[in-house]
């Protein structure tokens, strides 16, 4: 995040995907399927959400049933499920990184527009529970309103028609495969954020960042986000997120955190918290930790799969910033994260990524002193237990 990168390409305006892009309706939609498919005796497993993503309702509608084998047609499906979904609508969350994106560039006066392969009339619903959203985009165009929909590129040709700038000049942030494709096929740049832990598949993005957090406008000629360049002159690039809560008792790892990295993490279980976690993309954070029975400690964390050890599920993995006599396994462990460093990264060498992780305690650290941060510790949920 501190290092500066070359320019990638110059653009004047910027196209954004709505579903998995800017607000995480995939949880919404599968919770909706789940409870839908039951009526049929059936189970969902989840194995559709890759290919609805990113689809129009109609391709979406007809992958289920022809999975599920459900015995009704495309058309009766859309019927009944659809108002069973729209009534949903006012719970979609953002994504992270989501508010503060649409803020800056229209505080910047850089033309955006709105490109999803949904119908008009759901685009106008999910926004209009978001403050401000609707009078920033200039442009907004849905799936019903163009003959073909992503991966065609005819939706963004026609966005930055009715933006009036090249298709070149346009940069498209989009989270599924045919959204990438799409892009690409309308010769515009594409950042792609992957909405499923799969970016080895996004080859044909320009850039593929794992949050909009993480994403440097400044890379396609844009202006640089102010909260990241005034933090970064005396904070080395911490950046305020809106604070989440996570808790459970302390679990057993892999062992090998204070074995192989002189770094101990009280790892908590991520059973239960699918939804939180899907929401919050992986990466290393900080905040405040309540241990009950012990006390308040600062922390800082990574959420994620380790890319350099490789694992093939998330952990969770505080390390509280505090000298402790012995191991607390089993207690109840809660933490309320406030701010976010960077997105998980390989290293070459394991004294790489120690040396990381040094750096971002420190980050930590200085930041928690902060009234912005350091106002968290008084968060009545981390002394829920018997602190
Ligand atoms: P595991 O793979 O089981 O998580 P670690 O080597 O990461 O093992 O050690 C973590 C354990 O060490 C925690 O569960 C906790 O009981 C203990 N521990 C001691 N000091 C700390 C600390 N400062 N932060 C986190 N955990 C600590
Ligand atoms: N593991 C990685 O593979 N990549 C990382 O970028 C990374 N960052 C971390 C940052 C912090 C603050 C902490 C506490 C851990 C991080 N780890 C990372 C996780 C580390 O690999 C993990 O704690 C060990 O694997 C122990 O299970
Ligand atoms: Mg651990």
């Amino acid at each position: 995040m501190s290092i500066a990168k070359p320019l990638k390409k110059l653009v004047s305006a910027v196209i954004l995907d709505l579903d998995g892009t800017l607000l995480h309706t995939d949880g919404i939609v599968s919770d909706v399927l789940k409870a839908f498919v039951v009526k049929y005796g059936k189970k969902w497993d989840g194995r559709e959400t890759r290919k609805i993503l990113g689809r129009t309702p109609l391709e979406a509608a007809a992958a289920v049933v022809e999975d599920y084998e459900l015995p009704c047609s495309t058309d009766d499906f859309l019927t009944q499920f659809t108002p069973l979904l729209y009534d949903q609508w006012c719970k979609i969350k953002v994504l992270p990184g989501a508010n503060r994106l649409i803020k800056h560039l229209s505080g910047h006066n850089v033309p955006m527009a709105l490109a999803s392969n949904s119908p008009r009339e759901n685009i106008e619903s999910k926004i209009s529970y978001q403050q401000g959203w609707m009078g920033s985009f200039s442009v907004i165009i849905a799936g019903d309103e163009v003959r073909t929909g992503k991966p065609s590129p005819e939706i963004f040709l026609e966005a930055a028609k009715r933006l009036n700038v090249k298709p070149s000049s346009c940069l498209v942030i989009e989270d599924s495969l045919p959204g990438v494709t799409a892009g690409k096929a309308a010769g515009m740049e594409v950042v792609a954020v992957p909405s499923i832990p799969k970016s080895h598949l996004y080859t044909e993005a320009d850039e593929v960042i794992n949050s909009l957090l993480d994403l440097q406008p400044e890379l396609w000629g844009l202006p640089p986000f102010e909260d990241c360049k005034s933090l970064k002159t005396w904070m080395e690039g911490a950046l305020p997120i809106e604070p989440w809560h996570i808790g459970g008792p302390v679990v057993k790892g892999f062992g090998r955190g204070s074995k192989v990295l002189g770094i101990p993490t009280a790892n908590l279980s991520t059973k239960g918290y699918s939804a939180l976690l899907s929401e919050h993309p992986s990466g290393v954070y900080f905040g405040w930790a309540g241990l009950s029975s012990q006390g308040l400690y600062k922390m800082v964390m990574s959420i994620g799969w380790n890319p350099y050890f490789n694992n093939t599920e998330k952990t969770i993995e505080p390390w509280l910033l505090h000298e402790f006599d012995g191991d607390f396994y089993g207690e109840e462990l809660r933490l309320v994260i406030v701010g976010y460093i960077r997105p998980e990264a390989n290293f070459s060498s394991l004294e790489s990524l120690i040396a990381k992780i040094h750096e971002d305690r420190r980050i930590a650290e200085r930041a928690l002193d902060i009234p912005m941060y350091s106002q968290y510790r008084d968060d009545p949920y981390l002394k829920g237990s018997s602190l």
